[in-house]
């Protein structure tokens, strides 16, 4: 099954988290170059593979996936690894803190970074919706940290489970855009929500240990030159130079 595995990617979305786990895995896969800068999401062939425009997509034996989550825990279940098994006492905590991660976490982090899509063109309201999500944000953080702080075994172990994957992806994008490098993200830094950097990694040290073991992965380092991911992507990240695509 596993050479029929095809990922829709664009550099530095959240395909890259796929991509960690396909690499993490060792399992043979093609990439499918999604387009940003051609609105490619949004094409009619894409949105027949997923309707809701968004990437990743994994095209597999049993059919098209489509939500981060959705897509590492069917690896998981299909391969038997990266994740607690049903009856590891660690499972319930594994299942709660993916979903968590991928509801909250993410969803936050997709609406800080895109409020245009969700109230519209008005400045002023993006403004306001960005300061909303930041609270949020930095509220998640502290909830995510303490929840690692007390579920030891879920994640920073030597082997590396989807949350190891998922979570240092999630706090690449964390830092780009909430330490805004003006001649590159000029939307967000003109942003008076946003004039001063709030999220600092190393006032997470269980957090920071998870990010700085992942740069140590080969599947990381695979990553880092297919999509262009510079040298220290989870602890210090650079906007990405990919090979071809853009981020966004
Ligand atoms: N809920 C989706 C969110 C994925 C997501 O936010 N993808 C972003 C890239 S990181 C995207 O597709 N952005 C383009 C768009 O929304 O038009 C998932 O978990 O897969």
């Amino acid at each position: 099954m596993t050479a029929s595995l095809r990922l829709h990617y664009a550099p530095d979305n959240a395909s890259l988290i796929v991509r960690l786990a396909l690499e993490e895995l060792r399992l043979p896969y093609v990439t499918l170059l999604v387009d940003r800068q051609a609105r490619a999401q949004q094409s009619p062939e894409y949105l027949r593979l997923n309707p809701n425009g968004t990437i990743p997509v994994l095209e597999t034996p049993h059919g098209v996936l489509f939500e981060t989550a959705a897509i590492l825990l069917w690896l998981a279940d299909t391969t038997g690894k990266l994740a607690p098994k049903p009856q590891d006492p660690l499972r319930g905590p594994f299942l709660k803190w993916l979903f968590w991660t991928s509801n909250t976490l993410h969803t936050d982090l997709r609406s800080y970074f895109y409020p245009e899509k969700f109230i519209g063109p008005n400045p002023a309201d993006q403004s306001q919706l960005r300061r909303i999500y930041r609270d949020r944000l930095r509220a998640d953080l502290h909830i995510l940290e303490d929840g690692l702080q007390h579920t030891p075994g879920l994640a920073g172990a030597a082997e590396p489970g989807l949350l190891d994957l998922y979570l240092p992806c999630l706090m690449r994008w964390c830092h780009l855009y909430a330490n805004p490098n003006p001649q590159r993200v000029p939307d967000i830094a003109q942003d008076p929500a946003d004039t001063k950097p709030w999220f600092d990694l190393t006032a997470f040290p269980v957090l920071f240990a998870l990010c700085r073991r992942a740069e140590s992965r080969a599947s990381t380092k695979r990553a880092q030159i297919a999509e262009g991911l510079g040298p220290t992507p989870f602890t210090a990240p650079i906007l990405a130079l990919p090979p071809e695509g853009s981020a966004t």
